[in-house]
């Protein structure tokens, strides 16, 4: 059962697709209390509570004992104490002495103390009391998802091609560095079906501009890759360059589709070209027009874009620019002691994403001035649905693989979304496994992290690690920063070992994409925390470092350096599947309990759950060669596999008419 709270006058987010009459009364589970003018809704805990969800966010899959901030910020040190990252998803799940499911449908910033300031207190303070809750009561944690995701309505499908392999580095520049990335990969055999393009391939970073010195014949260059197999997929930035002669800085002006600034100007921000103004998307005649603007590229063959800087990030604004640098020629003449080095250091660090810049500036709702901070979490989502909205005109029945930064729930619809500027860290693979129920929850089904990591330097075991991981995620993208190792897989000594890790995620792909269909048409989630199916197992809901996959996985990577394997809990009698290629691979059936489970660096372990088989194919180098007719089942004697099939470009989806039963 879902009910609507409504608190004083919500601005509309378009989160939820149903509209539930507003249920009058108390809102159940919580307490409200107002402390120095902020209200909170407090929740007290059970010593063996569980809170999951929250979606985009830093620690377990379990959240308690960390507080969160709902506030989309380009924030590329996800930490341990990192409280907000690109999306808010304010979802979550309460699950214990009691059970429900709590959505705090609100634009601006929301705090989630989960049990920070007080292990036993849950305490949820939105900025101001206009906003909805639902409140979701179930049996059990799968049905108040399954709920809420009707609620928020159907997930963006993804074209079949974006489950195959991606390779992207921001720091291609031209067409002869990405023609020689797919050479390399070609020669070696390795399966590759896009390649992604960063900032660097349009003209002085203006969006829907191609350089033609770096790109030349920009058409034919698209047939060129698309006849390899290979589609290009660029990056669209939030922020326009402000440049007479450009077009869609020039278009936007004259139109009023840019935000203003407090004096009812074009408000004017930095970002990569320097100057920009930002599109005032939650304007419905900017996000028409926008979306349109993807027509520049769609007409040169492509059919994949990725949407970034969308939180917005902003480098600086002209008046913080010229505040901290007349402060700094003051501090200049002095003698910097302890107090005014710092204040210089942290001067020139507070100018980037500086969340006070986002009170300069405003929307048009629906003719009502609105300050961008009431709406902040929104901008990314809106991003998004201008895109998603014209590809439905501009490609009626070819599937667009879109997929943004910034979020908020309901962007799920129009999209996926990856999980930002990553570390080459151990700890970050873990943190990749335990965001992707989380995101579920919230709709999310296209996702994955930067395979490998985005910053800092990668060694060969960990991306080989990371892809073991990565083999099983919707979005399997090896990206990578300037100036940080270089991470094409043919950089490596284990290269064979990782093109074999790739070679099984096309014998998967089937089954994958089976899955993900299965989960976006019944709204149900392809990646669970093991406590789902197994409320009842006091051990199962401990498990942090493992996830369900589909009906028929279980998956538990190793995320740990130099290691030979790890433990594993099965909270039933499963096959362990350890497999070093396709076709070179042993199973063996494992009581429930807990193994110390072996797993050399070039071996990938995961597990068929009990009675259960999975259906594995042949590789090839793409996802279009890959031959249904090779399928095979692997798993318990005499299981069957309904397998979930489509022709993965069109729209038509029908699951239904299309699952075919595999017999062995
Ligand atoms: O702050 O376009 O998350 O994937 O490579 C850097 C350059 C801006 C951030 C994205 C990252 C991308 C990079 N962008």
């Amino acid at each position: 059962m879902i009910e609507r709270f409504r608190f004083g006058t919500p601005i509309e987010t378009c989160a939820v697709v149903e509209q539930l009459p507003v249920t009058e009364g108390m809102l159940p589970f919580f307490e409200i209390s107002s402390k120095n003018g902020i209200t909170e809704f407090v929740y007290k805990l059970a010593d063996k509570d569980i809170v999951y969800g929250l979606g985009e966010q830093v620690r377990g899959i379990n959240k308690r004992g960390w507080c969160y901030v709902s506030s989309n910020s380009d924030n590329p040190h996800h930490q341990e104490d990192t409280r907000s990252l690109y999306g808010s998803h304010n979802f979550m799940i309460v699950s214990g002495r009691e059970l429900f499911g709590v959505f705090f449908d609100y634009a601006g910033k929301v705090t989630f103390d989960v049990g920070y300031t007080n292990r036993d207190i849950l305490c949820i303070m939105p900025e101001d009391l206009n906003l909805d809750v639902y409140v979701i009561t179930g049996e059990s944690e799968k049905d108040i998802v399954k709920q809420f995701r009707k609620l928020i309505g159907r997930s963006y499908i993804a074209p079949k091609w974006a489950f195959g392999y991606g390779q992207s580095r921001w720091g291609y520049k031209d067409a002869k560095d990405i023609r020689q990335v797919a050479e390399e990969y070609r020669k070696r055999n390795i399966p590759l079906d896009s390649i992604y393009m960063d900032i660097d391939y349009m003209e002085r970073y203006k969006d829907f501009t191609i350089d033609e010195e770096a790109f030349p014949e920009f058409e034919d260059f698209c047939a060129e890759m698309k006849a390899q197999g290979i589609h290009l997929v660029p990056i669209i930035d939030a922020g326009v360059k402000i440049e007479e002669g450009y077009d869609v800085y020039e278009e936007g002006v004259k139109n009023d589709y840019f935000c203003k600034d407090a004096k009812g100007k074009d408000f004017v921000g930095a970002v990569w070209p320097g100057r920009v103004h930002f599109p005032d998307f939650l304007k419905s005649e900017t996000r028409n027009w926008f979306g349109q603007k993807y027509k520049f590229l769609l007409d040169k063959g492509i059919d994949g874009f990725w949407n970034d800087m969308n939180e917005p990030a902003i480098f600086y604004t002209e008046e913080r620019l010229a505040s901290v640098m007349e402060r700094i020629s003051e501090l200049s003449k002095e003698n910097l002691d302890v107090n005014s080095y710092f204040e210089f250091t942290g001067l020139v660090a507070g100018i980037g994403n500086n969340v006070g810049d986002y009170e300069t500036f405003f929307h048009d709702m629906e003719g009502k001035k609105v300050p961008h901070s009431k709406v902040h979490n929104l901008y990314g989502y809106n991003m998004t649905k201008a895109a998603g909205e014209a590809f439905e005109m501009l490609s009626p029945d070819k599937r667009i693989l879109m997929f943004s930064r910034s979020s908020y729930i309901g962007a799920h619809r129009y999209g996926g979304i990856w999980q930002g500027d990553n570390k080459s860290w151990w700890s970050h693979l873990l943190m990749n496994l335990q965001m992707m129920p989380s995101l579920n929850m919230a709709g999310f089904l296209y996702t994955g992290a930067d395979v490998g990591g985005f910053g800092s330097d990668v060694t060969e075991d960990l991306m080989l690690r990371w892809l073991q991981l990565a083999v099983f995620t919707p979005l399997m993208r090896n990206h990578s920063c300037r100036g940080t190792r270089e991470q094409e897989l043919y950089r490596f000594d284990n290269c064979d070992d990782c093109k074999k890790m790739i070679e099984i995620r096309y014998g998967l792909v089937p089954y994958l994409y089976s899955e993900y269909m299965k989960a976006v048409l019944s709204d149900e989630m392809m990646f669970r925390p093991l406590s789902f199916d197994f409320p009842t197992d006091a051990d199962a809901r401990g498990v942090e470092d493992q996830l369900l996959l589909g009906n028929e996985l279980m998956i538990a990577p190793v995320y740990t350096p130099n290691a030979t394997g790890r433990y594993v809990y099965l909270p039933e009698e499963m096959m362990c599947v350890r497999m070093r290629s396709l076709d070179d691979y042993e199973t063996n059936t494992l009581a429930a309990g807990h193994h110390f489970v072996k797993a050399e660096l070039n071996e990938l372990v995961f597990f068929i759950r009990n009675g259960k088989a999975i259906p594995v194919g042949k590789t090839a180098m793409n996802t279009k060669k890959l031959d249904a007719a090779t399928l095979m089942l692997l798993g318990f004697e005499g299981a069957e596999y309904d397998l979930y099939e489509d022709d993965g470009y069109t729209k038509k989806y029908d699951r239904s008419a299309r699952v075919r039963e595999i017999r062995r």
